[in-house]
């Protein structure tokens, strides 16, 4: 029996370099070996998003549908009601899903938000179902808010290399991302924080996005691979399709580097193959957002999920358990 891989968060450039570079067959032999230390490799956790909150958004990321800086022409909506939420994330729960991701559209809460957003954790727990909320910024006492309010996770994703950060996104710095991801941590709120792959960035952006990750003080509890999902009349709207075997490295790349962490197959999904996907299972992807609708963009009909799960013998990863042997 191997000894299982180490946890290391002393990670090197030259390391993830020479990981992400390997014969491709090599480098899914390594982490699909990773992947089975750590987890059973027949089970992928289900969460759902909601958004809360929809479009108008101050912030200018490059990628995305909510920006009132990008031409995309998606209407700002209010911060839904408490109880919609619930009713939504009940139908999650009859589902399959464990987990509830709730996501607005802003650089960060205010605080007459706040009453609103603890009583949705609030009532989405007492559903049984861990709770994860995607907000922007936050400041300390929020975090603490939130936190006493019982939030499971906050997810807040680095998105790119810092190198890359400046071309997707001006009107914030790869160091604020890391600010508040600090603040969670330290507050005790698991952490879910990933990037998008496909943005027209380089390959040793995707590596060292992935070592950013990697070399954090913890490692984030979830790391979302998004592939990008293009957005007419967003600069990100005609970049050039990204290999699918790069995707499947950075997948591959972020399990070896993450051994207990949880990594989801996040956006994109529609525009995958069930091959690829289950590549990407294989590499060791062991999460995904089930519904039709991410926040705004489209994904897989449930049933078309679960036809795929069927035919690959993968079952849904009850709640609490986080898979590990
Ligand atoms: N406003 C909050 C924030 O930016 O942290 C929360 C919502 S934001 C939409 C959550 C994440 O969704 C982004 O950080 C990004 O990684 C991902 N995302 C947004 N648009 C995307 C797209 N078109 N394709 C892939 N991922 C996307
Ligand atoms: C994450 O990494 N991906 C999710 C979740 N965290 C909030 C969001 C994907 C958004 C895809 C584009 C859209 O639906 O607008
Ligand atoms: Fe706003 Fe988040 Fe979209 Fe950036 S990714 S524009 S912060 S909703």
């Amino acid at each position: 029996m191997l000894d299982a891989a180490p946890i290391r968060t002393d990670w090197t450039r030259e390391e993830a370099e020479e990981i992400y570079n390997k014969p491709f067959m090599d480098l899914l032999f390594h982490a699909h070996s990773v992947h089975r230390q750590y987890f059973d490799p027949n089970q992928v956790q289900k969460s759902k998003l909601l958004s809360i909150k929809t479009g108008g958004c101050a912030e200018d990321c490059a990628y995305c549908s909510q920006s009132a800086r990008n031409g995309a022409q998606l209407s700002a909506s209010k911060l839904i009601e408490v109880q919609r939420v619930i009713a939504e994330a009940k139908k999650a729960k009859e589902g399959g899903a464990t987990r509830y991701c709730m996501g607005a559209a802003w650089r960060s809460p205010k605080d007459r938000d706040m009453a609103a957003l603890e009583a949705m954790v609030k009532g989405v727990k007492e559903l049984g179902m861990e709770t994860c909320m995607t907000l922007g910024m936050l400041d300390e006492e929020q975090v603490f808010r939130l936190r006493d309010a019982g939030l499971d996770y906050y997810n807040h994703n680095i998105d790119t290399s810092e190198r890359y950060y400046k071309e997707i996104i001006t009107t914030r710095t790869f160091a604020d991302r890391i600010d508040t991801l600090n603040k969670v941590r330290e507050a005790g709120i698991k952490v879910c924080s990933g990037g998008i792959v496909g943005m027209g960035e380089q390959q040793m952006d995707r590596i060292d996005m992935m070592l950013a990750l990697a070399t954090l003080e913890q490692h984030p509890d979830s790391v979302p691979v998004n592939m990008l999902i293009p957005i007419a009349d967003t600069p990100l709207a005609n970049v050039e399709k990204l290999d699918p075997i790069e995707f499947v490295r950075s997948v591959a790349l972020a399990r070896i580097l993450m051994p207990k962490s949880h990594v989801r197959l996040s956006a994109g999904r529609t525009d995958m193959s069930d091959e690829m996907q289950a590549m990407c299972f294989f590499a060791g992807a062991n999460s995904i957002f089930v519904g039709d609708t991410l926040l705004t963009a489209d994904n897989p009909e449930e049933d078309k999920d679960q036809q795929l799960f069927d035919r690959l013998g993968i079952t849904a990863m009850a709640v609490g358990c986080d898979g590990s042997r």
